[in-house]
């Protein structure tokens, strides 16, 4: 990789080389953080993941310099095999203790990485040992799991994401080959109101109460004079860490069928992704297969979501796989697929609308009853910290000072979560450590997707269960960098 001092100046996503350290060294430092590093482990890790700083060459024009794992961006590809545990030394060569998040896996608190539910920071400048027993099986992730707030530098703003792969037993559906993508933006910049995709979600009745509470308190907001709150923009978007057209095609051949495994690893947007010509079939969603795998032609993946779908190759040409967003695809979130023996520039042709709908890939009975029911409200307090917004569950925004839980679990038991949304953003909330089921949909009735992350589109209610089953405490948020980092969040703990 040839890097030039212009390339550098150009792009600043994190700041010029110069600049990073000292922001690095600025980054909220928490109290709880160990003092020392412990000694460094006798036997060698199966893994070792370092968090340092280093350069993303997302176009031989655009190169910047972030945190990263191990100086690659994504991540490395972790593949690991269900059940078979692993031992993972996570250095930490910055002066930022860090944590470091199991997404999607149903690991103990000590090594979930959540300073909230208690698990200790990798000491700035030192190494944390940990061991985990992977599962469950499929596309899970990895990524930072720090409170960056106003500084766009840090937390998942910065390139701290990577893949893991939990090798099933069985796959799920026929396929060729395996293709990853980790879709991600860079260069992040602060706005006050944002422009996005709000209206993709399947049409369902907004639900009138929730509608009117919020347009309410909008309105008096408005009124007192205070602008809208921050938004989150970006300036650069990749897929694998290359912008659209700067990086190695996908290469495929006639009647092959590629697996995707498609990570949003954005810190706060939501994604979509089309290939024109050709349909994927969802066999996955988090990394779970479905129970009705079915054809769509366009993927929506809320933050942190992820999806496996097939795609049969069957229409031969140079294509544009990239983000229905005109602007954001412009900018780079996409990617060419080339079949052998074609050549030209590769052609992008917008789809139809469309509208997703988790339900599809689900049963249309009930799930099974719950024992519990708890019922949290989602709601938004324009620009009321320092500009930015304030968001409540239940009327409480999360204090990272007092951390306590909001509700009690029973080890066994199975719970429902009712969420109502009073807000006209979309959430992709997420639970840390188990996985729920949807039972309810915007309306809609279903049973056995299970999922990490769901969407709960704008004034809309959504309903998930899961049971008790991994004791400890145990985080639930907006995975919405911008939106956990002020107040949307939630800690269960067992009784
Ligand atoms: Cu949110």
């Amino acid at each position: 990789m040839t890097i030039d001092r212009r390339g550098l100046m150009n792009l600043g996503f994190a700041g010029a080389l110069t600049g990073v350290a000292a922001r690095i060294a600025t980054a909220q430092t928490p109290s709880a953080a160990p003092e020392r590093a412990d000694a460094p482990p006798q036997i060698p890790a199966d893994y070792t993941i370092r968090i340092a700083a280093g350069l993303v060459e997302l176009a031989s024009d655009h190169i910047g310099s972030t945190k990263l794992y191990n100086g690659e961006f994504p991540g490395p590809l972790l593949r690991l095999r269900e059940g078979e545990r692993v031992a993972i030394d996570i250095r930490n060569d910055t002066d930022t203790p860090e944590q470091l998040h199991w997404h999607g896996q149903t690991v103990p608190v000590e090594v979930d990485g959540a300073a909230e539910e208690g698990t200790p920071y990798v000491p700035a400048r030192g190494i944390r040992r940990i061991s985990l027993t992977p599962g469950p099986a499929g596309l899970r992730f990895y990524h930072t799991h720090l409170t960056p707030g106003s500084d766009l530098a840090n937390g998942q703003y910065s390139g701290q994401v990577g893949t893991v792969y939990v090798e099933p037993k069985r796959e799920a559906g026929r396929f060729d080959r395996e293709v990853f993508l980790m879709l991600k933006e860079f260069q992040p910049s602060l706005s006050r109101g944002g422009d996005m995709a709000s209206d993709f979600l399947a049409a369902a009745a907004r639900v009138k109460s929730l509608q009117d509470a919020a347009e309410n308190a909008m309105r008096a907001s408005m009124a007192s004079g205070r602008p809208h709150g921050y938004e989150v923009g970006y300036g650069l978007f990749s897929i694998n860490g290359r912008m659209l057209g700067h990086g190695e095609p996908i290469r495929v051949r006639q009647g092959e069928r590629v697996m995707f495994h498609i990570v949003n690893g954005s810190a706060t947007e939501i994604r979509s992704l089309a290939l024109p010509g050709h349909r994927f079939e969802v066999v996955a969603l988090d990394g779970n297969p479905v129970p009705k795998p079915t054809e769509v032609p366009v993927l929506w993946l809320g933050t942190a979501e992820r999806v496996s779908a097939i795609v049969e190759m069957r229409n031969p040409g140079i294509w544009v796989m990239g983000d229905l967003a005109d602007e954001d695809r412009g900018r780079g979130m996409g990617i060419v697929v080339e079949y052998s023996g074609r050549a030209g520039k590769p052609k992008w042709i917008k789809p139809m609308p469309y509208r997703w709908d988790y339900t599809i890939f689900g049963r249309q009975d009930s799930a099974a009853y719950a024992d519990e029911t708890f019922e949290m409200t989602f709601a938004k307090n324009n620009a009321a910290l320092d500009g930015f917004n304030e968001w409540t569950i239940n009327g409480v925004a999360f204090s990272m000072d007092r951390m306590e839980p909001m509700f009690r679990l029973q080890r066994g038991k199975r719970y429902r979560l009712r969420m109502r949304n009073a807000s006209d953003d979309v959430h992709p909330v997420h639970l840390h450590r188990h996985s729920f089921e949807l039972t309810r949909v915007a309306g809609k009735v279903t049973s056995g997707i299970l999922k990490d992350v769901v969407m709960v589109g704008g004034y809309q209610e959504v309903e998930v269960d899961f049971v008790a089953n991994n004791p400890g405490r145990t985080l639930f948020h907006c995975h919405q960098q911008l939106h956990m980092d002020f107040g949307f969040m939630a800690l269960f703990d067992y009784a």
